[in-house]
């Protein structure tokens, strides 16, 4: 596979203005008419060059230009394209071709699920339909006409239908056409026999829209969250951003086969089932929360990606990182702000954390690749999110707001860079944001180092700043990025002193250089600083935080966030003395101060309570590998278990009681102060059912049987599962599957929940998993539950010290590759990070990797990936 660079960034040659389709649908062979307008780009130079299309897996059958046919002869028939010749600045050129959707299982392009036709082409999935210049610059109006048998009732494309009827022999057909000019990654094309629900909004103008869930019909009772969660994503986008939806009708398609979330087609969302389908009888809370924030970033999507789009694929965090920070926001404020930021930041310390040191680090902005369906990645989206929270943090909120209305106005139609956004924030506030646009081009994790002085006799407080960021591939020297550091200092009663005569408590201290000093004058006394509050940059600060320090932030620090944060550093020093005790064969010992730490705040009842579900949550093992010079997942196993056993041990008494307060008859509600006891509540199960207690696992058993929702019911299952003996588990994970073997999202759940179980989740049992009949290796969501179950999820199987776990990833790896390549190149992530294993297990795991690499021809997504971790 070839690299492509974002330097070598060429306009098209060549325009559409309109693109007809029509589709005569079909499982083996479904036929594609196109019809486009194509003329000469008046900004791409002289001449008449050959037209270049791409296409790829597609059966040709004929060309023709203003309804001529042009002979086989005169055109190219390339590699993954087509080239013809051409003799007039403008044209209609007709193509018809053939293509396979049953046969598809790659799910990009026209492929069939459970007997539905649906698409996916971001980002490079049309060509997979038919021959296109297939690049998010190409912006052409569609209209599209699809024509199916009986069976298939329900025809839908983008934009408003605007006729239907039956052809001579009986098919039927609907047509549809979009009135906005978009790239071809947005086309999108359902056929099936499904149902709908039906609602509808009145814009903020005054505008009736129509909006339609589409599902199987045995789901129809699952699309209520989902339409509550549309509507108010379009009344937050009006409120915060000004904008309103722009068509009279937004539909949203539930799929079950489907590489990701979901994709944000105009006008015709196309969703994993998974993250559109919810009740409170078979969905837990994370996943109604999960279904909120998705269906809010695929309908932000409308002007964050649709309306204005990328010039080009190097330019996805324009549309991915801006949209995860405007569904992140709406998260933030249908939900608790604070543990909101708190899961957002936990993902990105240990899985973005980790992509940037490892094989694949690359910058928010992408300087090359070969497959771009690889950097659909943490750094692209999450970070992304974070530079532009930093833009908000550096601008603030209205300052933010006139950015953001000038981006839209000024690019409207346009297909735009990361340096368009940008420019439109600094002109519409005046700033220069030259030395920060370095977050794009820049990769790895930047780590400020913090030392602070304190001048008893004048009252001026120094605190000394100094930024560094680790190497990454291609870019050894890093030059200091501008970093907004919010702070505040703490006195001695646990207030926030005031910073300047004015009384200001906070300030976002502008840090831009490699070594910089701050100083703060007239403080009474010592204080103690609090860092990067709200996780203002992503960014590693180290402080050295005595014990003492920790526990007083976490009594009292004003940021809720860094509350939270202190109980990790905290819990993370205590992990690695007892990781170190491990090492050296001592008796293990916790810290009697974390124990009195978590029993205070499992005690404060002025806490939001899943503030405190959060905050009594040890770092993962994940994060404590991330953190790790070099992991020991040996130690890091041992040294979590004892201390997680220990609290429970120590707080037993105060889970109980919290648990027998929060377990009440009140009868479910998926609003947030009822989600946040219900995460307390099973947080203090959970670690009640560690000691293997049999009072605590009988709570467990009557919870099991009694829930008459899908969180309890789940939470109780896995401390089953995890804690109890081998016979409760069965009968209770055989009981469940009764229960729900007809629902293939609780099936998912359940899957899960073993492969992912430290438990339970042997190898053994996995390759068991695989066999049971719900299984399906063409099904990404059963892939991801038991396989990156698995790989991902559960730490203590996966890096057995025989490395069979390694081994297993790499099979199915390679097993995988020939049926999806996209999920292949996700699934073997787990074992690419080899370098960062010391000794025996890194061997192991590289092994493990090298052998993907020797077992034949890979696809390009996968190569791509194993060959830069190989390196
Ligand atoms: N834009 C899509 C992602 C498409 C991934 C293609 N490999 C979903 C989203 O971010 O909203
Ligand atoms: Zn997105």
């Amino acid at each position: 596979p070839s690299t492509v660079y974002l330097k070598d960034y060429r306009v098209p040659d060549y325009l559409v203005d309109s693109t007809h389709l029509h589709f005569e649908l079909q499982p083996k062979a479904t036929l594609v008419k196109s019809q486009l307008k194509i003329r000469r780009n008046p900004d791409a130079g002289e001449g008449l060059p050959p037209l270049l299309l791409d296409g790829v897996e597609l059966e040709l059958l004929s060309v023709s230009i203003d309804g001529q046919l042009v002979p086989a002869s005169r055109y190219r028939e390339l590699p993954e394209g087509l080239s013809i010749p051409v003799d007039k600045p403008a044209f209609v050129l007709e193509i018809h071709n053939r293509i396979n959707p049953e046969d598809n299982t790659s799910l990009e392009g026209l492929y069939l699920s459970n007997g539905m036709y649906c698409t996916q082409c971001e980002a490079e999935g049309f060509r997979k339909i038919t021959y296109y210049p297939d690049r998010p610059d190409v912006m052409s109006k569609f209209t599209t006409t699809i024509v199916a048998p009986r069976q298939y009732p329900v025809l839908l494309s983008n934009g408003n239908e605007i006729e239907r009827g039956a052809t001579e022999d009986g098919r039927q057909f609907v047509t549809w056409e979009d009135p906005f000019a978009k790239p071809a990654y947005l086309f999108a094309l359902v056929g099936g026999d499904l149902q709908h629900v039906e609602d509808s909004y009145t814009t903020s103008s005054g505008r009736k829209v129509k909006l339609q869930i589409f599902t199987e019909a045995k789901n129809i009772g699952k699309c209520d969250h989902a339409m509550r969660s549309l509507k108010k994503a379009m009344r937050w986008d009006e409120a915060v951003y000004g904008r309103e939806y722009d068509l009279d009708i937004f539909m949203v398609v539930a799929v079950d086969h489907f590489n990701m979330g979901a994709m944000e087609n105009k006008g015709l969302n196309i969703f994993n089932s998974a993250c559109v389908l919810a009740s409170p009888e078979t969905a837990t809370d994370s996943s109604f929360q999960r279904i909120e924030s998705i269906v809010g970033h695929e309908y932000f999507h409308n002007w964050s990606g649709n309306r204005v789009t990328c010039r080009d694929w190097f330019q996805l965090s324009l549309k991915e990182g801006f949209t995860v920070f405007r569904d992140a926001e709406f998260s933030a404020d249908m939900n608790s702000r604070a543990v909101k930021r708190i899961e957002d930041v936990s993902m990105l310390r240990t899985a973005q954390f980790a992509e940037d040191a490892g094989p694949m680090s690359h910058p928010v902005r992408p300087d090359s690749y070969m497959e771009i369906s690889n950097f659909y990645t943490l750094t692209v989206y999450e970070k992304g999110a974070e530079v532009v929270r930093m833009i908000h943090t550096l601008l603030g909120t209205e300052g933010f707001r006139k950015g953001s209305d000038l981006y839209f106005e000024r690019h409207d139609g346009q297909a735009v860079t990361c340096e368009d956004f940008v420019v439109a924030m600094e002109d519409a506030n005046g700033v220069d944001l030259t030395q920060f646009r370095r977050w794009y081009s820049q990769a790895g994790t930047p780590v400020l180092e913090v030392t602070d002085a304190y001048d008893e006799v004048n009252g001026n407080y120094a605190l000394t700043v100094k930024q560094s960021c680790p190497p990454t591939p291609g870019q050894e020297e890093k030059l200091p990025f501008h970093i907004p550091l919010a702070i505040g200092l703490l006195g001695a009663d646990g207030g926030d002193l005031p910073l300047d005569t004015s009384g200001t408590r906070q300030v976002v201290l502008q840090v831009t250089e490699a070594e910089q000093t701050f100083n703060f004058s007239g403080l009474l006394e010592k204080p103690l600083p609090s860092l990067l509050r709200g996780f203002s940059a992503p960014v590693k600060v180290r402080y050295g935080y005595s014990t003492e320090q920790l526990l007083f932030l976490m009594r009292n620090d004003a940021d809720e966030f860094n509350r939270w944060d202190a109980g990790q550093r905290l819990a993370f020093m205590a992990l690695e003395q007892l990781q170190q005790a491990y090492r050296r064969e001592e008796t293990l010992k916790l810290q009697p101060q974390l124990v009195e730490a978590y029993r205070s705040v499992l005690q404060n009842r002025d806490l939001d309570p899943a503030l405190v579900a959060k905050m009594l949550a040890l770092p993962s093992e994940q994060t404590l590998a991330e953190e790790a010079e070099k992991i020991d997942a040996e130690a890091i196993i041992a040294a979590r278990r004892f201390a997680r056993a220990a609290l429970a041990e120590a707080l037993k008494g105060d889970l109980l009681a919290c648990y027998q307060r929060l377990h009440t008859d009140k009868p479910y509600s998926p609003e947030a102060a009822d989600i946040a006891e219900r995460s307390l509540k099973n947080a203090c199960l959970a670690y009640l059912c560690v000691t293997e207690e049999d009072d605590a696992l009988a709570l467990a058993q009557v919870q099991f049987d009694s829930a008459a929702n899908m969180t309890d019911s789940a939470a109780a299952l896995s401390a089953l599962v995890n804690h109890g003996d081998t016979a409760s588990a069965d009968a209770a994970l055989e009981s469940f599957y009764q229960r729900w073997q007809q629902d293939t999202q609780v099936v998912e759940l359940w899957f899960g929940l073993q492969s992912s179980s430290a438990k339970r989740g042997t190898l053994e049992n996995v390759r068991a998993l695989m066999q049971h009949p719900a299984f399906e290796l063409k099904n990404p969501n059963k892939v991801r539950a038991v396989i990156g179950g698995f790989a991902n999820r559960n730490f203590t199987q996966f890096h057995r010290v025989d490395g069979s776990g390694f081994k297993f990833v790499a099979e199915q790896t390679i097993a995988l590759d020939k049926l999806n390549p996209q999920i292949a190149a996700r699934l073997v992530l787990p074992i690419t990070r080899w370098k960062k294993y010391g000794g025996d297990l890194g061997e192991k795991m590289k092994t493990a990797l090298q052998s993907v690499m020797d077992s034949g021809k890979l696809s390009a997504d996968l190569y791509e990936v194993v060959s830069k971790s190989l390196v």
